[in-house]
């Protein structure tokens, strides 16, 4: 493709997808994401960048999302998908960002720029996948998307609404044929598929009941389940619920985030006392549980706890397996409950290691072992396993003795019903159902397994979130001058306190973290610290109370 056709991007930017907007916009934690009226401009350029990228990847597909995952219902984004499903290369973030905020009129001279630096050859095929969530605003921004690769002569594929990781594991299955078959049914008939095949090896035992209730989020991924629900032959029934209809609004008030942030109930479930529920987010990607007791307390099973039930379930089939040589290793954030680190490394004794905040940088550091277990406390992870575990336990599945070749080939169904490419809820409900399952337990003996610090987490709104800097995996901030100082010297006044602060990267806010041995203390800390966030970093609006 000579570079005078890209007279055709400036063309399509100008009469069908203009900047209309000088607001800066940033690729944060997980793409672009912003009020939907600003992006129409930025998803239309991420259609040229997805072009390019599948170029420098010699014709290999790339994904665009459209979806703003849990934030609320007036915002969207999106995010550009790697040839093996994992999220954009790091460097690549700068590009989109250089190329989200340049002026119609410079478009055309900057893409060139753009094709130079990163040696694309415009000659060869492209190929990008595009999915979008249930927004009023994503089918326009898809359609931004899909202009943005017709304008640099790309081939678009539109998979309508999909959750985030079902475009995820296409993408990744249309670059690998042996992962799977690249449609929403092939992702079905996998990762479904694996859990009914485990069903048939582990008959339902002891407090483990087959009913799940769970909160769709009035997203994509409860219509999801709704689909599968009708193929699970009475192993799994699941009563659904904000699925979209009866004015229920995306993430508001229900939704994985919401239970998770605010530590209550979804509106829009029915509950029942030990009942156990799963909440996903808006697009799919993340996952809790929780369940209400007889008094009406909610106890809540995050992210960390999903974790440490895969990680020790998966440990005890590699010993059964005598694969014990493989190493399984867990991904946290800054995030995780201190209880849970401490459960993971003194009782599970498996080696855990903590990465700043966003899927990205956990999945990297996740596979650096041959099991990799990885997830926010917010519900977002998945287990990658390297080829040679794969290679290891195939074999022992086929020439092992029988009791090493059973836990191989419960093993190898793990795996199959795992979407390795991202977080992914519907993939992590079936984990979970399969260990409950497996293991004969109910939710509160799930629960027992250790005792989480009570915490808090809070928002604060300031001039300019940029002006928060941390290191140590956002453990430590290092800028505005004194506010670590004030944190430290706050969390040390609490017993067993933590805390910190972050800007984030999905919304215009400074979140803040707090944990100690009390609600009341957590509760506090987090107030003390939210106001430390107000007066040093340029906080508006009301000064937060303590
Ligand atoms: C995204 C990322 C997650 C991250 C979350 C919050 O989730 O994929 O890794 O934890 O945003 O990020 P931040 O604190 O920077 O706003 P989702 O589910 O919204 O895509």
């Amino acid at each position: 493709m000579p570079p005078s056709s890209l007279r055709v991007v400036y063309a399509f930017a100008r009469e069908m997808h203009p900047k209309t907007s000088d607001v800066f916009i940033q690729y944060g934690t997980a793409g672009f994401r912003t009020k939907a009226n600003l992006l129409e401009h930025v998803v239309y350029r991420m259609g040229l960048l997805a072009v390019i990228r599948s170029r420098v990847k010699n014709g290999r597909t790339i994904g665009i999302m459209i979806t703003a995952s849990h934030n609320l219902e007036p915002d969207n984004g999106v995010k550009l998908v790697d040839p093996d499903g994992e999220m954009l290369e790091q460097s690549w973030e700068e590009i989109a960002t250089r190329l989200a905020n340049v002026s119609d009129n410079d478009l055309e001279s900057t893409t060139e720029q753009v094709i130079k630096q990163v040696n694309a050859d415009m000659a060869l095929k492209a190929s990008v996948f595009i999915g979008m969530d249930t927004r009023y605003t994503s089918p326009r921004l898809a359609a931004a998307a899909a202009n943005g690769v017709i304008a640099l002569k790309g081939t678009p594929k539109e998979f309508g609404i999909v959750t985030t990781p079902q475009l995820h594991f296409c993408v990744k299955c249309r670059n690998d044929n042996t992962y799977g078959t690249p449609t929403e049914e092939g992702y079905y008939e996998k990762i479904v598929g694996a859990f009914k095949k485990v069903c048939q090896k582990l008959p339902v035992y002891g407090e483990y009941n087959t009913t799940l209730y769970v909160d769709g989020a009035n997203g994509v991924g409860g219509k999801k389940l709704n689909i599968i629900r009708k193929s699970l032959d009475g192993e799994l029934d699941l009563n659904l619920y904000n699925l979209g209809g009866n004015g229920g609004k995306l993430n508001l008030n229900c939704g994985a985030d919401f239970v998770k942030v605010s530590q209550k109930p979804p509106v829009g479930v029915e509950h029942a006392p030990f009942q156990r529920v799963a909440s996903l987010d808006g697009d799919g990607d993340r996952i809790v549980y929780y369940y209400i007791d007889d008094k009406e307390k909610m106890h809540l099973l995050d992210g960390d706890r999903i974790a440490t039930l895969l990680a020790s379930y998966v440990t005890e089939l590699l010993r059964a397996a005598e694969a014990t040589h493989l190493k399984l290793g867990l991904v946290q954030t800054a995030y995780a409950n201190g209880a849970s680190t401490k459960y993971i490394t003194e009782e599970l004794k498996v080696p855990v290691s903590c990465v700043k905040t966003g899927v990205k940088h956990l999945h990297h550091a996740a596979l650096e072992y041959d099991v990799g277990v990885y997830f926010e406390a917010n519900g977002h992870g998945t287990v990658v396993y390297s080829a040679e575990a794969k290679k290891t336990i195939s074999k022992i599945a086929e020439e092992g003795e029988p009791e090493q070749r059973k836990a191989a080939q419960l093993l190898l169904d793990i795996v199959d019903m795992t979407n390795e490419t991202v977080g992914d809820a519907i993939s992590d409900l079936f984990l979970v159902e399969t260990v409950l399952r497996a293991r004969g337990q109910n939710v509160r003996q799930w629960l027992a397994a250790y005792t989480d610090l009570p915490c808090r987490q809070l928002k604060v709104t300031v001039k300019d979130r940029n002006v928060i800097s941390t290191s140590d995996a956002e453990r430590l901030c290092t800028s505005p001058a004194g506010l670590q100082a004030r944190v430290s010297a706050q969390a040390a006044r609490h017993g067993s306190g933590r805390a910190f602060v972050r800007a984030s990267g999905t919304e215009d806010v400074v979140r803040v973290y707090a944990e100690a041995d009390t609600q009341e203390s957590a509760d506090k800390l987090a107030a003390e610290v939210a106001q430390a966030v107000f007066d040093l970093a340029g906080g508006v609006g009301d000064r937060p109370e303590i």
